[in-house]
């Protein structure tokens, strides 16, 4: 139902070679590349579109290990300068529009971490809808790079009266540490 559930897949389309040689360069150096939802970096996670500020492609390895697979996100994106300095952070949301039945029931489970490097807990909003949310808090304490503490969480939810749903996924955190996703994955459980 999320062919695209461990944001392994970017779409390189309109990267040239020398894009793609100075992203993979980022990715290697600092781990992640930032990518932000004003942007013609809008799209590039496959099936999932950016739909506030920034958010961060993260590769496993640098600075965190990611759950399944070589990429996660870290939904507090880190935009930087290049002096290196942050210019534009804060809580990013990535979203997945479904399609979905009206009357049935769906739960979608993912496994959550935090970047640990701030030593703050790390705060996630799912949501479907303004008021149809839930939160989610991850602790970083004691975590690192070889200790991710790793958690599957699921929530489940009932979809509206479209054959639609947008499942966002937010970042609670203002800064340069958030929750980290990867591994997303949604189910029909019946009526
Ligand atoms: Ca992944």
């Amino acid at each position: 139902m999320v062919p695209n559930c461990s944001f392994e897949v970017y779409n390189y389309t309109t990267e040239s070679q020398k894009d793609r040689d100075i992203m993979n360069e980022q990715l290697q150096e600092k781990g992640y590349y930032n990518l932000s939802a004003n942007s013609t970096q809008q799209g590039k996670i496959l099936y999932w579109q950016i739909t506030a500020n920034n958010i961060d492609w993260l590769l496993s390895g640098v600075v965190i290990t990611c759950s399944l697979g070589d990429h996660c996100i870290e939904l507090t994106g880190q935009n930087t300068n290049d002096a290196g300095q942050v210019v534009k952070s804060g809580m990013g949301s990535i979203t997945y529009t479904l399609t979905t039945l009206p009357k049935r029931r769906y739960v979608v489970r993912f496994d959550l971490a935090g970047n640990f490097k701030c030593g703050t807990p790390a705060h996630l909003r799912v949501s479907t809808a303004s008021d149809k949310y839930k939160d989610f808090t991850f602790d970083t304490a004691g975590k690192s790079i070889n200790n991710m503490g790793w958690v599957r969480t699921s929530w489940e939810f009932k979809p509206g009266q479209s054959n639609y749903t947008n499942l966002t996924f937010s970042s609670l955190d203002e800064g340069t540490c958030g929750p980290i996703i990867d591994n997303v994955v949604v189910v029909d459980v019946g009526p």
